[in-house]
């Protein structure tokens, strides 16, 4: 079996982070394996609080599994602090893992910092391991400084990206006006991938970001190329995110 490791935070709710990850490996038939960098407390849609784990301890969990499973692919999510960004890139240089798909975590959607002050930088120091990274439109602003908001200016940002070193780059449209288009490079041409917009609360498109990184990862732990690893990873979470739309709302527990 084709194994992913998630490298990410924990989210006690359910619909982001390792517990996202997890599920969806699981749905491509890939075995999951996770090392968690931060723990949270959120109640999916409020992030209460913020608990990284230190890096000696991050660099712990990896190697021990390093040790007994090989791994195909690997998603980085939520980073927790700029100090576990460093720790991995030292040990991405030593260990040469493949396929990494860096989805850039710097805040929740509810604003809340997902990284620590001087993380942008530490992220940035991932990209050259990286075979996909994963922006949305205010991560890829964060990044490359270009105000990204159109096509043009994913267009731009993404060889911006690139020339830091990643094989490939998607940038995200979630955030665009009017109907979504992600945007891929893939280091010699454009692709583009046109979706509807979905309706809802912010709840039913938690972790979206989450579930499309980990939705290519186990593409290609599986072994597919990459532009069929997104397009299965897009389809998959859109299927994800119908169903949750016509789930009855949880009932609520006083507490
Ligand atoms: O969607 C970004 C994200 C990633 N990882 C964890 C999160 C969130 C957003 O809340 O909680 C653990």
């Amino acid at each position: 079996m084709r194994t992913a490791l998630t490298i990410a935070g924990a989210d006690p709710s359910g619909g982001a982070g390792i517990q996202a990850d997890l599920m969806v490996f699981e749905s491509f038939g890939v075995k999951g394996l996770s090392a968690i960098t931060a723990l949270t407390a959120q109640d999916g849609k409020r992030v209460h609080a913020v608990e990284p784990v230190s890096s000696e301890f991050l660099l712990k969990e990896i190697t021990v599994l390093l040790k007994k499973f090989s791994v195909d692919a690997v998603k980085i999510g939520m980073l927790g602090t700029g100090q576990n960004g460093l720790a991995l890139a030292r040990l991405f240089k030593r260990t040469g893992l493949n396929n990494i798909v860096l989805d850039t975590v710097f805040a929740s959607t509810g604003g809340r910092p997902l990284i620590d002050e001087g993380g942008v930088d530490a992220v940035k120091g991932l990209i050259k391991y990286a075979y996909i990274v994963t922006p949305n439109l205010g991560e890829a602003s964060m990044i490359t400084g270009i105000d990204v908001r159109d096509l043009r200016s994913m267009e731009e940002a993404a060889l911006a990206i690139h020339s830091m070193g990643a094989r490939a780059v998607l940038i995200k449209g979630g955030h665009l006006e009017g109907n979504p288009v992600d945007v891929l490079f893939d280091g010699k041409r454009f692709d583009y991938f046109k979706g509807r917009r979905l309706k809802g609360t912010k709840e039913r498109f938690h972790g979206t970001g989450c579930m499309l990184s980990a939705g290519i990862a186990a593409g290609l732990a599986k072994g597919n190329g990459l532009k069929k690893a997104v397009e299965d990873a897009r389809e998959r979470l859109i299927a994800i995110l119908k169903k949750r739309g016509t789930r009855k709302a949880a009932r609520k527990i006083e507490l």
